[in-house]
């Protein structure tokens, strides 16, 4: 793996992760209201027309020839894939809304790439993988359930409205996961893992909620 050709650009923003942390304890941001998930906005969010960029404060830059993804696990078929190999995989096209944490939403967002569901069934997990860990080149980690990361539409995204994801964005391959805050859709990944475990990556270990459901609003962990 040519991981020397990646580049780290900028700095971990430690305070922003810190008051980040505190917003959490406080339980900034809560309406106290659950909404139904016939309701498109989730309780608490505003709608957005523009796209802000959430991160620790590192992009990583990752040339195409230095990319890779590895999938691994708990799964019959340990596999990793090369840029050229993962884009010949079938594609999925796919409209969805983005929900933040911090309270904003994006309507109709258009992704390219390829679904979940087809990954999942050429690595096959093993009966016991019951959850899915994130690893991003930024060292970002994030946790879903199997049966979350099998949804319909979730994508293993590289274009968004038509375009390439950009670099701040999370290209050149982000997960997207729309019926989860948009922290679990980790940006720039770089291994899957099935786990028998569940393992609370980032943000979880620093008081946000395990599962992030917007419509129950779960922002954060009720014990933080
Ligand atoms: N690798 C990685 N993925 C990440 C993050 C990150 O810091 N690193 N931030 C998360 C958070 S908190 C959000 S809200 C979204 C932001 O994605 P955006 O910058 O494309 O809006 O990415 C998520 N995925
Ligand atoms: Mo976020």
């Amino acid at each position: 793996m040519a991981d020397d050709d990646v580049t780290l650009f900028g700095k971990l923003k430690n305070k922003l992760i810190d008051s980040k942390q505190k917003w959490a304890q406080d339980g900034r941001l809560l309406t106290g209201h659950d909404a139904p998930p016939t309701e498109r906005l989730p309780p608490g969010q505003r709608q957005v027309e523009n796209w802000p960029v959430l991160d620790l404060g590192v992009q990583p830059e990752i040339p195409l020839h230095a990319w890779r993804l590895f999938v691994d696990g708990e799964v019959e078929e340990p596999t990793s894939w090369k840029w050229g190999e993962f884009t010949d995989l079938p594609k999925t096209t796919l409209t969805t809304d983005i929900h933040c944490v911090t309270a904003w939403s994006r309507y109709d967002n258009r992704w390219e790439g390829v679904s979940a569901r087809d990954l999942i069934a050429l690595v096959r997990p093993k009966a016991e993988a019951q959850h899915v860990i994130f690893h991003s080149y930024d060292t970002y980690t994030t946790n879903v359930p199997l049966a979350d990361f099998a949804g319909e539409d979730v994508l293993l995204a590289w274009s968004w409205n038509d375009e390439p994801i950009s670099r701040e964005h999370g290209g050149p391959l982000r997960i997207v996961i729309p019926k989860l805050y948009f922290w679990k859709s980790a940006k720039w990944i770089k291994r899957i893992e099935f786990s028998v475990l569940d393992k609370p990556g980032f943000w979880e270990v620093r008081g946000y909620h395990n599962y992030g459901d917007p419509w129950r609003e779960q922002r954060y962990d009720e014990e933080a």
